[in-house]
């Protein structure tokens, strides 16, 4: 049956926990399939903010693949989708030139730099994409993978995306040596999604979008529990899953870079801050500072949607000042390097 249009805010149990519900386009690019790799067939639809089309981009850079997938990127602040039809807020997109826009209670003003209007549908929301594909689910998300052949969502999950990304355009990328997922280290990898995904980059959400004290205090105990884990294992190594940097990293790092500006005021994610473990803020700087990975942060992206998109968190849409960017500085990671 269809859903009506709602948002992550709305995906709660009884017991007050937020439950997230799996996105569902899930075709997948492959040789001699129906979506085959093709240069300038498929369009990225991101929001600088989102942790999950975060992954996505940062691998498109990596992997050099800018002149054969196409890019869109909307405004920060989430936007009534059908004013006056139902209650929806969610993704628009917004020409860099355009005058600032407000929260959708009228608060603020938020300008619309870094975005990248739809050239392909001409799409004024996200949600105008899901509607032509027939959708029935009513999350308006991104990561949106589109094929302009079929004019239709290929893949809503980022988590393919990026699998694609990394091994699928091969003969297209500039970068087709970067492989974030060697086979020998593939259960590895997958090992480590599998706690990272619920208690960190799941995690995070399962704090700030809870709507009992009970649901929160479960959350944030797995939360650090992971993160001391984190701390522990880059210790010894590098990266989180061994000596060299792979995907289960770009995952791991899209949560790490947002959590002292947004997530410890925002999500009260405040027991401890990232700056403040030894090896994880080493760890954050050297993956910031991979080639492709700094022009794949907006910052400015980042704290304007959290703070403006919810009016139920913050009705005023104030962002707070935040802390200067220590990410930016020299890390000390290259010791784990043998010479
Ligand atoms: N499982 C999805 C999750 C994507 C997701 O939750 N995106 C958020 C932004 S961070 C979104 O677009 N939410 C829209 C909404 O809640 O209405 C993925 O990893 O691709």
């Amino acid at each position: 049956m269809a859903q009506s249009a709602h948002t992550a805010l709305d995906e709660t149990s009884v017991k007050g926990e937020f439950k997230r519900v799996e996105s569902c386009f899930r075709n997948f690019i492959e040789e001699g399939s129906r979506f085959e790799p093709e240069a300038g067939r498929y369009h990225l639809y991101i929001s600088y903010a989102c942790p999950w089309a975060n992954r996505c981009l940062a691998v498109l850079r990596m992997k050099g693949l800018q002149d054969s997938i196409g890019l869109s990127i909307v405004h920060p602040t989430w936007q009534y989708t059908r004013p006056g039809k139902d209650g929806h807020s969610g993704w628009a997109f917004y020409d860099p030139s355009h005058p600032p826009i407000a929260n959708v209670l009228g608060f603020g003003s938020f300008d619309c730099d870094g975005c990248i209007v739809d050239s392909v549908n001409g799409a004024k929301f996200i949600r105008d994409l899901y509607e032509m594909s027939n959708d029935t689910l009513g999350k308006y998300s991104v990561p949106v993978l589109w094929d302009k052949k079929e004019k239709c969502i290929v893949n809503n999950e980022s988590s393919e995306i990026l699998r694609m990304f990394n091994s699928k355009f091969n003969k297209f990328a500039e970068n087709p040596y970067l492989d974030l997922c060697p086979e020998s280290l593939m259960a590895k990898i997958d090992e480590v999604n599998d706690w990272v995904l619920p208690t960190i980059n799941n995690g995070v959400y399962r704090c700030g979008f809870a709507q009992s004290q009970e649901a929160y205090d479960i959350a944030v105990k797995e939360l650090f529990a992971s993160l001391d884990r984190c701390e522990e294992i880059l210790s010894e190594q590098r990266f989180i899953a061994g000596s060299v940097l792979t995907e289960a990293d770009i995952r791991l790092f899209m949560t790490l870079i947002r959590f002292d500006e947004v997530y410890i005021v925002y999500f009260k994610t405040n027991k401890r801050a990232i700056r403040e473990y030894p090896n994880i803020r080493e760890y954050v700087k050297n993956i910031y500072q991979v080639p492709g990975m700094a022009e794949s942060i907006n910052m400015k992206h980042i704290k304007t949607h959290y703070y403006t998109s919810h009016p139920k968190l913050n009705h005023y849409a104030i962002i707070p000042t935040g802390s200067d960017y220590w990410w930016e500085e020299a890390h000390d990671r290259a010791k784990f390097e043998k010479h």
